[in-house]
């Protein structure tokens, strides 16, 4: 199992804490040596992959179904993969697990489950007061749906929990399952 591959998906609305955790999780894993880790980060992947491609439903379940299959490939062979698009649908979500498990690689879902209330409140990119202004359209939360994982794998926050701490959650959860 420990040299299986891994895929990691973090979901959770914008401004949930999703690569702030991705990232400190990569660190960790970093300093423990492990380094076949790839981080496919919500913002560079639309920037290079996923370039072009907008907020419908259809194109969001286009970039998530890119970032699954990427991910599937690096895990057949032995990687660690962690991805934190939004990916706000149940379906597409569930295919992304299916394409890892065909490619024998384990899949863990994390919900990072902050509030939509606390998203909004910290609001570090203001696309949630343009949302509410209607300048930015099909906002997840605001005017386009979350559908919020039934049994992840996992469920942290970033309300009372720093995004340092719940990447421990993560790593010590990864090392119960038998991944690391
Ligand atoms: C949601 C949007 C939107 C809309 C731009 N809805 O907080 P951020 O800025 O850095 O993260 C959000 C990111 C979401 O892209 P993903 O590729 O993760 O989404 S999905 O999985 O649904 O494909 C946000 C920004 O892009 N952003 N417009 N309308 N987030």
């Amino acid at each position: 199992r420990h040299d299986r591959g891994l895929v990691v998906l973090f979901t959770g609305l914008s401004g949930s804490g999703k690569s702030t955790v991705a990232n400190a999780l990569r660190g960790r894993l970093l300093e423990r040596g492990d380094r076949r880790v790839t981080l496919l980060d919500g913002d560079l992947v639309r920037r290079h992959l996923s370039r072009g491609l907008g907020f419908s439903p259809q194109d969001r379940a286009t970039n998530v179904r890119r970032i699954g299959y990427v991910a599937a490939e690096i895990a057949r062979h032995g990687g660690l993969v962690l991805c934190a698009p939004i990916a706000p649908e149940a379906g597409v979500r569930d295919e992304v697990r299916t394409m890892v498990e065909d490619a024998g690689a384990g899949f863990v879902l994390v919900h990072v489950a902050t509030p939509l209330e606390v998203c909004e409140q910290r609001d570090r990119k203001g696309l949630y007061a343009k949302a509410r202004a209607g300048q930015v359209r099909d906002f997840t939360g605001i005017d386009a749906p979350y559908d919020v994982p039934v049994d992840p794998e996992l469920r942290v926050d970033t309300v009372d929990t720093t995004p340092d701490a719940c990447a421990t959650r993560v790593l010590d959860d990864l090392v119960a399952r038998g991944w690391l």
